[in-house]
């Protein structure tokens, strides 16, 4: 009823003052991100991924290189073209590394939404062994395929910052490539996740739509929702199996991203339930080693509806609407 709905709204204003409401508002948000070098204070002796991490943080031409791409990502503004980049010779050689290596292991496991846009790619030219696409053709593509925008980023964010920013229909990516020491994993995003794991799906409309909506939920919740909302991601869009006949197809850019994690999650070593949002938010996410387990669901428009039922009885803190034409939030006032 409009008293509790005002009460939830009063309450949520208390808790969290102020959210992206719209895509220039996104500058400030967006350089809130963990560098490496911060990453160096967590220190863990369980995290053997992260110490693969700070070996290639000792190579100090790439150190250098990171520096320069972080740079690039903290002067972008909303309104400005994505930067080109000069990739270097041994970057374009780290790319084709791992695009030849996951090509083989696609046509097998990867589900038939990412399969169709991955070909188009490819045909149009935008996708090639030889060298790192550009991150302002392949927002372009995007943008006309689903009317996502993408966006550079320094590395990784909070996730309510990165929740926030797809309730705007923005994608952050980074433009990095990975040490080419370690093709295979790395515990941060790259150039190589977002290309190759995230854009062929957030290709999909049906799978934007779905990105935004998680987004819009995320803004001005509560922690612990936030925390709920970021673990579902986590677990469909980053980590996600599905089923193609009786097959276990994979649509998460974590493992469309990751030769070794893609190989071991569909391995008889690997842990996989079926998708129930009340047992995924009591997960761990893991970013520096390979996750515990993977959840499937019939196809991924099913991970879709559970997810919406399931916030359903999440309290809503306000009733927003994105306004597709000034790019922004807002909230309607109908209580
Ligand atoms: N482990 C992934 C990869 O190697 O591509 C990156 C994960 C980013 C969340
Ligand atoms: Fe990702």
């Amino acid at each position: 009823d409009s008293q509790t709905l005002l009460q939830n709204s009063l309450t949520s204003v208390a808790d969290n003052p102020w959210f992206p409401k719209s895509v220039a508002d996104l500058d400030i948000v967006i350089n809130r991100v963990l560098l490496l070098e911060q990453m160096n204070d967590v220190d863990h002796p369980a995290l053997s991924r992260y110490i693969l991490l700070k070996q290639s943080m000792q190579d100090e031409q790439y150190k250098t290189r990171r520096k320069m791409f972080a740079q690039l990502a903290f002067d972008y503004k909303h309104d400005q073209p994505i930067p080109l980049v000069d990739y270097t010779e041994e970057e374009n050689r780290t790319w084709s590394i791992v695009f030849n290596r996951l090509c083989e292991l696609y046509d097998k496991h990867a589900c038939k939404e990412f399969l169709e846009n991955f070909k188009e790619l490819r045909e149009i030219g935008l996708y090639r062994s030889d060298r790192i696409p550009q991150l302002r053709d392949v927002s372009d593509f995007v943008r006309r395929r689903s009317g996502f925008t993408l966006r550079p980023v320094a590395g990784y964010l909070s996730a309510r910052d990165f929740l926030s920013a797809l309730a705007l229909r923005v994608f952050c990516c980074t433009q990095y490539i990975r040490h080419w020491e370690k093709p295979f994993y790395t515990p941060e995003p790259d150039c190589c996740h977002e290309l190759l794991g995230h854009v062929p799906m957030l290709a999909d409309p049906t799978f934007a739509h779905f990105s935004q909506e998680i987004g819009l939920a995320s803004l001005g919740a509560s922690e612990e929702d936030v925390k709920k909302l970021a673990t579902c991601y986590f677990f469909t869009v980053e980590f996600g199996l599905c089923k193609e006949a009786d097959q276990l197809k994979v649509y998460g850019a974590g493992l469309l991203s990751c030769v070794d994690e893609l190989v071991h999650s569909l391995s008889e070593k690997s842990n996989v339930c079926e998708f129930e949002p009340e047992l995924v938010v009591k997960q761990e996410c893991r970013i520096t080693t390979f996750q515990d387990g993977y959840f499937y669901t019939s196809s991924f428009t099913d991970a879709v509806t559970k997810i919406r039922k399931f916030f359903q009885s999440v309290e809503r803190r306000h009733q927003l609407v994105y306004n597709p034409f000034t790019q922004s939030v807002e909230t309607i006032a109908s209580v």
